[in-house]
């Protein structure tokens, strides 16, 4: 027994070294360095890791962000999907959760507690039913303490929801949001630290060139003219493309648009 009792003892101290040497000093597995990053281990407190699903049903959020087959033919950047944004937009202490729709519907789901929903999209006051809607991020813009909504759209103007503390908006149509992109995702912070936000916007393309022109349109040939010892674009697809040389020859590559505040409203 005694035997026994000592062996316990020692395989503990070497169990307790072990873990010491494994955590650092605030208790925390230690980080691990990288070539120019660093990690460690998540430790999950207080049950089981990993996560629950819940079922749609149950949650009350009924919402499918579904597409059309012929839209995407039509316009394959339209497949790219749309984001999610949470916030408490009516100050109960609890996230809701909007879902921006790219083929007609959107969503805002009050947060009733107990892991259910409710959809108050209309009583919300957002119109944007048949809207493309890509992307989304609650933040307070005006500093009056209530979430305002930020929403990007597909080749139409991005817009701006005012909160008025209740969780009911107002477009906010003098935002600034003249020119029609394809925005996508979005970022907010106070970038000139004058104490307000600022928005940066991601904007994709409105369409691909395969979705502009037939496939006998887009050959090399027809898209680029020789010019002495290069290649240059011919004006009709000069929008579109660029020709670049790689090592032994020339590729084509496909332009996105433009950032900055450039060309006319589409
Ligand atoms: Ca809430
Ligand atoms: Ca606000
Ligand atoms: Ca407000
Ligand atoms: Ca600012």
């Amino acid at each position: 027994m005694l035997t026994s009792a000592r062996a316990s003892r020692r395989v503990a101290a070497v169990l307790f070294a072990a873990a010491a040497l494994a955590c650092s000093g605030d208790g925390l597995p230690d980080w691990r360095e990288e070539d120019g990053y660093r990690w460690r281990e998540l430790e999950v407190h207080g049950g089981e890791s990993g996560y629950v699903p819940v079922d749609p049903e149950r949650a009350g959020i009924a919402y499918r962000n579904e597409m059309d087959a012929d839209l995407i033919v039509e316009n394959e950047i339209l497949a790219n999907g749309s984001g999610v944004a949470l916030g408490d937009v009516d100050g109960d202490g609890r996230p809701d959760v909007f879902l921006p729709g790219i083929a007609g519907a959107s969503a805002l789901y009050r947060n009733l507690g107990d892991w259910r929903f409710e959809d108050v999209t209309a009583a919300a006051g957002l119109d944007l039913a048949g809207r493309p809607a890509r992307g989304a991020a609650f933040a307070d813009v005006d500093g009056d303490a209530d979430l305002d909504l930020l929403v990007t759209l597909h080749a139409e103007p991005d817009r701006l929801y005012l909160n008025d503390g209740a969780g009911r908006f107002t477009r906010a149509r003098e935002a600034g949001f003249e020119t029609a992109r394809a925005g996508h995702t979005l970022a907010l912070a106070d970038t000139d630290a004058d104490g307000d936000l600022d928005l940066y916007v991601t904007n994709y393309k409105d369409r691909w060139a395969r979705d502009l022109f037939p496939p006998s349109e887009l050959t090399f040939e027809r898209l680029f003219e020789a010019v002495r010892d290069s290649f240059v674009v011919r004006d009709a697809y000069r929008e579109h493309f660029r020709a670049e040389r790689t090592g032994a020859g020339w590729r084509r590559r496909e332009l996105a648009q433009p950032d900055g505040p450039t060309g006319p409203p589409r």
